[in-house]
């Protein structure tokens, strides 16, 4: 599979002006500064697409890409990256927005097939917990992308899958992917978890030779 296109769409604040083609759409949640810009970046082989910062708070609205690929079960759709929670320099004003922001578009949007848990690989925090909760209290079954372990040793890495699962309290049939957005690690299983997500079984994806730009 290769990546045709991508592009940013829309930055949303509220339903009205999401997109109004009817794509399938798959999205990242996640603590904010753990890495969902640029884990999207990082699967559509683009370096600035998705704007990523060292500092928190980054992204302030709901932000739809849509993507392009030769798959031909997989041929167009959005992938979408949302605010960060628990920003605690952020506004109160600010937080308050982007909670009810985040919530309805995670229960307003028939077209959502998916939702990807951005957690930090070097150590879970009790907000991660409390949002796989929320998530699946809202009937979602995200899979869970340990992202940066590209900063931990090989024998840190070890126990890692077993402790994202038991900090998470995941059963087998939850999907974990360890993934790091500067070396790429982790990014056909990821692929794979969305076509999952999309409904498209069995493989087809190789890890493809594209440049990235
Ligand atoms: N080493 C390393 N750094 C990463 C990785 N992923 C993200 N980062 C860094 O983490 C910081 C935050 O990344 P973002 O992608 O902006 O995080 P975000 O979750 O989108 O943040 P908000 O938009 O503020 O919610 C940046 O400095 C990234 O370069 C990774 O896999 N490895
Ligand atoms: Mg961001």
């Amino acid at each position: 599979m290769k990546i045709c296109s991508a592009e940013f769409v829309q930055s949303c604040v509220s339903p009205e002006d999401y997109p109004r083609e009817r794509l399938p759409e798959v999205a990242f949640v996640g603590r904010s500064n753990v890495g969902k810009s640029s884990a999207i970046n990082s699967l559509l082989y683009r370096r600035g697409l998705a704007k990523v910062s060292g500092t928190p708070g980054k992204t302030r609205t709901v932000n739809f890409f849509r993507v392009a690929t030769t798959d031909p079960l997989l041929k167009r759709f959005y992938l979408v990256d949302l605010p960060g929670y628990g920003y605690a320099k952020a506004s109160r004003s600010v937080r308050e927005q982007w909670g009810p922001m985040i919530e309805r578009y995670l229960t307003s949007r028939p077209t959502l097939q998916g939702v990807v848990l951005v957690v930090d690989a070097r150590g879970l925090e009790s907000s991660d917990l409390a949002t796989i909760q929320w998530l699946w209290h809202i009937g979602h079954h995200p899979a869970v992308v340990g992202i940066k372990v590209d900063k931990l040793t090989f024998s840190e890495r070890r126990p890692l899958l077993m402790r994202v699962r038991t900090s998470l309290t995941l059963s087998d049939s939850d999907e974990v992917v360890l993934y790091s957005a500067q070396s790429h690690e982790g990014r056909s299983e990821l692929w794979q978890v969305i076509r999952r997500m999309m409904g498209i079984k069995g493989k087809g994806v190789k890890e493809c030779t594209q440049r990235f730009d």
